[in-house]
C-alpha cells in the first residue's frame, strides 16, 4: 500500500513539473500566443484534475477490492458544499480565460469601426475558388500575388477572406489564422506576426476533386523588405506583369497531384 501511494505520488509529481518545466516557446504571432498560452492553462489545471480522479478511482478499487459486505455512503454535506465549489471555481477560471482569449481582436476580429489598432495594418485582400487563391493588396494599388502572401513582421495583418463560388476555408495553422471562405460576404481576420519566416497556408474546407492542392503561403518578412517588395509589386504590375516574382509560388513548391 505504502508503495502504491509512493508511486501514485511520484507519478503526480513528475507531470506537475512536466507542465510547468515545458519552455514558453517563442511564438509566430499574436494569435498563436494567445491560444498557446490558454491551452497550457487548462492543461495545468486538467492534469491535476485528472490525476486526482484516477488516484481516488485506483485507491477505491484496491483498497475495497474484497469487501464481501460494502454498504451505502453517508451523506455529507461539507464535502458535497466543498466540491460543488470548487468546481464553480473552476469552471468561472476556463470560462472568463477563454472568454479573453475569444475576445481579442487577434482571435475573433471585431470589424473594423471596432478594432483599436496603435499601427496602420498591412490589409490582404484573400479570394479563394476552385481550386485556388488569388490574393491582393487593395491598400497598395491593388496588385495581385496569386497564392503568395507577404507581410511584415510586428504589424499588424488584416486579411479579408472571400470565396468566388463555393465555400472555402483560409487556414494558416502555425500563425493561428482561420476562418471560412463564403461567397458573397468578406470575413476578417487578424494577426500581428511575431516570427520572420514562410508559414504554409491552404483551404480547410473540402470543396471539391483539387481541394487538396489549395495551397498558398504567408512569408514574414523585416518592415524593409517588405517595402521593397511592395515597390517591386507596383513596378512589375504596372509594367503588365502580375503575380509573385520574389520568389515561385506556394502552388509550384506543393505536390504536383494528378488533376
Ligand atoms: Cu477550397
Amino acid at each position: 500500500m505504502r508503495k502504491t501511494r509512493l508511486a501514485l505520488v511520484s507519478a503526480f509529481s513528475v507531470l506537475v513539473l512536466a507542465a510547468f518545466a515545458d519552455p514558453a516557446a517563442a511564438q509566430a504571432s499574436a494569435s498563436a500566443e494567445l491560444i498557446n498560452e490558454l491551452n497550457s492553462k487548462l492543461l495545468y489545471i486538467a492534469i491535476p484534475i485528472t490525476v486526482l480522479v484516477e488516484v481516488i478511482l485506483l485507491y477505491a478499487v484496491v483498497k475495497f477490492r474484497k469487501n464481501d459486505n460494502p454498504l451505502p455512503t453517508k451523506e455529507n454535506r461539507r464535502l458535497e458544499i466543498t466540491w460543488t465549489i470548487a468546481t464553480a471555481i473552476i469552471l468561472l477560471f476556463v470560462g472568463v480565460a477563454s472568454y479573453g482569449v475569444l475576445a481579442n481582436e487577434n482571435v475573433t476580429y471585431p470589424g473594423s469601426d471596432a478594432a483599436d489598432m496603435q499601427e496602420e495594418p498591412v490589409v490582404v485582400h484573400a479570394e479563394a475558388y476552385q481550386w485556388g487563391w488569388e490574393m491582393s493588396y487593395p491598400e497598395e494599388g491593388n496588385f495581385s500575388t496569386g497564392t503568395q502572401i507577404v507581410v511584415p513582421k510586428d504589424r499588424p495583418v488584416v486579411v479579408h477572406v472571400t470565396s468566388r463560388d463555393v465555400i472555402h476555408g483560409f487556414h494558416v495553422p502555425e500563425l493561428a489564422m482561420k476562418i471560412d471562405a463564403f461567397p458573397g460576404q468578406i470575413n476578417t481576420v487578424k494577426t500581428v506576426p511575431y516570427e520572420e519566416g514562410e508559414y504554409q497556408g491552404y483551404c480547410s474546407e473540402f470543396c471539391g476533386v483539387s481541394h487538396s492542392q489549395m495551397y498558398f503561403t504567408v512569408e514574414v518578412v523585416s518592415q524593409q523588405e517588405y517595402q521593397n517588395w511592395v515597390a517591386e509589386q507596383q513596378n512589375s504590375s504596372s509594367g503588365g506583369g502580375n503575380s509573385g516574382s520574389v520568389e515561385a509560388p506556394a502552388s509550384a513548391s506543393a505536390p504536383a497531384l494528378a488533376q
